[in-house]
Parts: structure tokens; sequence; C-alpha cells
């Protein structure tokens, strides 16, 4: 080849690369990636008889809900890693509220980076989405533009903050005073004020949204370039902050109260919960032991909910837009929510443990094209398979990450709700031990297990879901042989990484 040829076919195929490249982008479908705080699937499109969600039961109307979806890990920080690296946090080690993904896992490719690097996408983060606070400052690397930054803590009433001083939480998720936070006053576990949604982060993380969209949309048609945008709503966490029509949506009489408030039996110590999280608010007594009056536990969950619906309505006006400027038919939509919650059931509040409520998160996916209208599903499912399921309806390459990744795409599932890709979920909890658990359709197995350097033996929990849904037993030593068979599939797993380790660098291909 002369070399004039040779620049003409240099020049040929770039040109051929580079259309093939941006055509490919133009085709993708957008990713409109919806996550909420501390949300379980107490909503009504998963059955439950008191929460008013029409819009999100509308999003479940038009796509998958996963009956059986785990998150990896019951509290924000390290949830949202496992989410955004597909990677559980025994594998990477970033076990805690003020773990630095960067410092311990600093090649990571996060999701949306990923979405960046592979399909050509623009990627935007409100709201909450990764965790800020705790000495956490988010990940700016994850995203083509700045995070649009709210709070989590908000309050309006003066009276839920002795007259306008700073509360415990508010420091804990701004990074004020963290050496010092008992010191500081409890904010109010709820208030109920007569204001505009807007008014509150969730509302303006909404609107904030309708106009990235917006914008997204013209980008699109202007540039072809697809979006990845995920909006991060703060409520149902803590504290109940939500205007007063949403409050209104409920009668607390008719409301549900803990069935069983007792630790389950012969459970080990390590694995239940008294006090934590809930005390940081005012009126909920301090005494680890308390009992909460029935008023107050009406309250919260009164609350609960109330914040529930007004998040519903946050999330009703960013899918009407995203309707109404035409990209619902071209944007795969999910909902997440990071962790359950203890609404009072044996006896404990809000989440960090391994057991059903804590764990158990709703995970809807509208993905048009592949998932069927109104569609549902029993497979199991894990936070960390969004990643590679994620890549999968948007054509990306099966995810190759520096970063160990945990996840299975769940693509087969979505096109036949009885397709099965994985039988079993696991999630970790590290408390004085580290708990790992095995959910399959009918059980619970959890290890906990002391850390390195301990001579200990592991304690475990057996849950029969069929014959105690409730969790009041634990069968651990009456049936060996399930216990037996389920540290079977645990055996399977990689040794667990100690806190804050470095994940083992695996060879990128
Ligand atoms: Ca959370």
């Amino acid at each position: 080849m002369n070399s004039l040829r040779r620049v003409h076919f240099i020049l040929m195929t770039c040109l051929i690369l580079l259309l093939s490249g941006s055509a490919s982008a133009a085709e993708r479908p957008n990713v409109l990636l919806i996550l909420v705080d501390d949300l379980k699937p107490a909503l009504g499109c998963y059955g439950d008889p008191i929460a008013r969600t029409p819009n999100i039961d509308a999003l479940a109307a038009r796509g998958m809900r996963f009956e059986r979806a785990y998150c990896n890990q019951a509290v924000c920080a390290p949830s949202r890693f496992t989410l955004m690296l597909g990677a559980h946090s025994t594998s990477t080690g970033l076990y805690g509220l003020g773990s630095q993904l960067r410092e311990i896992v600093p090649d990571a490719v996060t999701l949306p980076q990923y979405f960046a690097q592979h399909g050509g996408y623009r990627t935007e983060s409100l709201g909450k989405v990764f965790h800020i606070g705790h000495g956490n400052h988010g990940d700016p690397a994850s995203f083509s533009v700045p995070h649009f930054h709210d709070k989590v803590i908000e309050y309006l009433d003066p009276a839920s903050t002795q007259g306008g001083k700073l509360t415990r939480e508010e420091a804990y998720f701004t990074n004020q005073h963290l050496d010092r936070i008992k010191s500081l006053p409890r904010g109010a576990a709820f208030e109920a004020p007569d204001v505009a949604d807007i008014k509150y982060a969730d509302g303006r993380v909404a609107a904030e949204t309708v106009k990235r969209l917006q914008a997204a949309h013209n980008r699109r048609k202007q540039e072809e370039t697809p979006f990845f945008i995920v909006a991060g709503f703060a409520r149902p966490h803590l504290p109940f902050s939500a205007p007063k029509k949403y409050w209104d949506l409920y009668d607390p009489s008719e409301l549900p109260l803990p069935e069983n408030e007792e630790l389950p039996a012969n459970a080990p110590k390590v694995a239940g919960k008294r006090g934590g999280e809930i005390t940081n608010y005012s009126p909920v007594p301090t005494e680890r032991n308390a009992r909460f009056s029935e008023d107050l536990k009406r309250q919260l969950i009164h609350g609960y909910y109330a914040s529930t619906s007004f998040v519903d309505a946050q999330i009703g006006k960013v899918l009407d837009e995203l309707k109404r400027l035409g990209l619902a038919e071209n944007t795969i939509v999910v909902l997440w929510g990071d962790h359950g919650f203890h609404l009072g059931d044996l006896g404990i509040w809000t989440k960090h443990t391994n057991y059903e409520q804590a764990n158990r998160i709703p995970i809807l996916i509208a993905a048009p094209g592949v998932t069927q209208p109104d569609s549902a599903t029993q497979q199991l499912a894990e936070s960390v398979d969004l990643f590679p399921t994620l890549a999968e309806l948007a054509g990306l390459p099966a995810p190759k990450v520096p970063q160990p990744l945990d996840g299975v795409s769940l693509v087969p599932v979505l096109k036949n709700p009885q397709a099965r890709v994985r039988n079993h979920a696991y999630h970790a909890y590290p408390k004085q031990k580290l708990g790992r658990a095995i959910r399959t359709e009918r059980y619970r197995l959890v290890e906990w297990k002391p850390y390195r350097n301990s001579n200990a033996p592991a304690e475990y929990e057996l849950y029969d879901y069929q014959t105690d849904p409730l969790e009041t037993r634990n069968l651990a030593r009456k049936q060996p042989a399930v216990v037996e068979s389920l540290k079977q599939i645990l055996a399977n797993y990689p040794e667990p990484l100690p806190r804050n380790a470095q994940p083992a660098k695996k060879t990128v291909q």
C-alpha cells in the first residue's frame, strides 16, 4: 500500500469507527436511576394495604417488580457502594459510613462511570446518591457534571431543633463536629408543617431532575448523547419531615403496629439490636431497652408512611416529565431502596441488622421492549446485580472492572419472570462480629464470625420463612442439615475483607 492509500485507509477506518461509535450511542436507551433512602417495600405495588404510593405503583405497572430483592448491607453508605460498584462490602472492605471509596478502591469504575466510558453517556447525580456525611463527601469522579447536593436531615419547624440549633444528625450529615456529636441536642423524629413540597430537599431534587431531563432531552436531539441520571431522595430516612398533606393521607388509628417486639428466641446476642440511630431523635427514649409508648410507635409509623407518600409524589413529578417529553419509551427506569427498615418488629427500629425487614428492598425495573407491563418475579436479587443488568440492557459489554464484580445480570428474568439466574441472595453486616447471610426462597442462614485473631467459634441463626415469617425463633440448632447445606453456599464466597482493607488487584481484560 503506498503512503497516500495508507492515509486514505486510516482516514476511512477512523470515519467508520466514529460513525459506528456515534450511531451506537445514539441508539442506546437512557437510564433514570431513582434511589430512595431507607425505603422498604411498604408500597401499594408490593401489596401493602396501607401505603398510598400511586406513582411508584404506576412505575411498577410499567415493568417488573422483584418480590425478593435484598440489599447487600443494611446501612446507607456501604449499600450505595455495593450498588455503584457491583461489589459486596465483604469484597471491598467498604463497610462503614465513613469508608472512603477512593482511598480503599482508588481505581474503581462505578456504574455511571462505566456507562460514560463504554456507552458515551452523560452522567448526572442529584440528591442522595453516594452517602455524604459521617466524613464522606461523595464521589465526583463518578459523574460528568458536579453533584446537585441537598439536605438529608432537614427541619422547617423551629420547635424541631430547639429553636434553630444544630442537631446531632444534621451535624453527622454535614460533616460538622463529628468528634462531639453527643454534645449536640437531638432533633425531632418527625414534623408535619403545612408547606409546599419544594420547601423540602426532595421537592427541590424532583424540580431539578425535571429540569435536567428537559436539558438531556434537548441534548439527545442535538448531540445524540444518551443520559444516565441518578436522582436520590432522602425520605423516608429519619427524621420524618414531610408536608402535612402527606400525613393527612393516613388515619393513625388504622396503622399496623408491630406484631412481635421480642428478639428471636435462641438467637446470638450479637445479632439483635436495641436503641441506636432512633435514639438520636426526640422524643424517643434514650435508655437502651426502653419500651416505646403506643402513641410514639404510631407516630413513628405514621411518619414513615407519610414520608414515603411524600417521596412518591416527587417521583411522580419526575416520571410525568419523562413521559411528557416522550422519553419513557427510550429510557430504562429503575427504582431502588438502599435497604429496608424495622418499624418496631422484633423491637427494632431503623436498620443495621441481618434480619428480613432491614434487608428486603424494592427493586422495580421498567425496560422498554424488554419487561412486560405489571410483571413480578420471585427471583432472588441483590443490589450488586443492577450494575451488570443495566450494562446488558444498554448493550454495553459485560463489565470487566478493577473492583470485584459480585452481581449477575437479571436480564433473563426481565424477559421471563420464571427464569432463574441465582438461587440465593447474600448480605452482610459488621457488628461486634461479622454477620454474613444467605437468603434462599425459604430460609435465611446468618453466620456471625469473630474478626481476625479470635479463637471464638462462629454462631449461627437459621430462620424458616415458610413456618415462621416473623423470625420469632432461631432454628439453627434444631435443623443442622439445613444449616449445613446453607453453609456450603456461604463457603463458596471469598474470605471477607477486614474493614477498609485494599481489595486484591484483579487483572482487567
Ligand atoms: Ca439509607
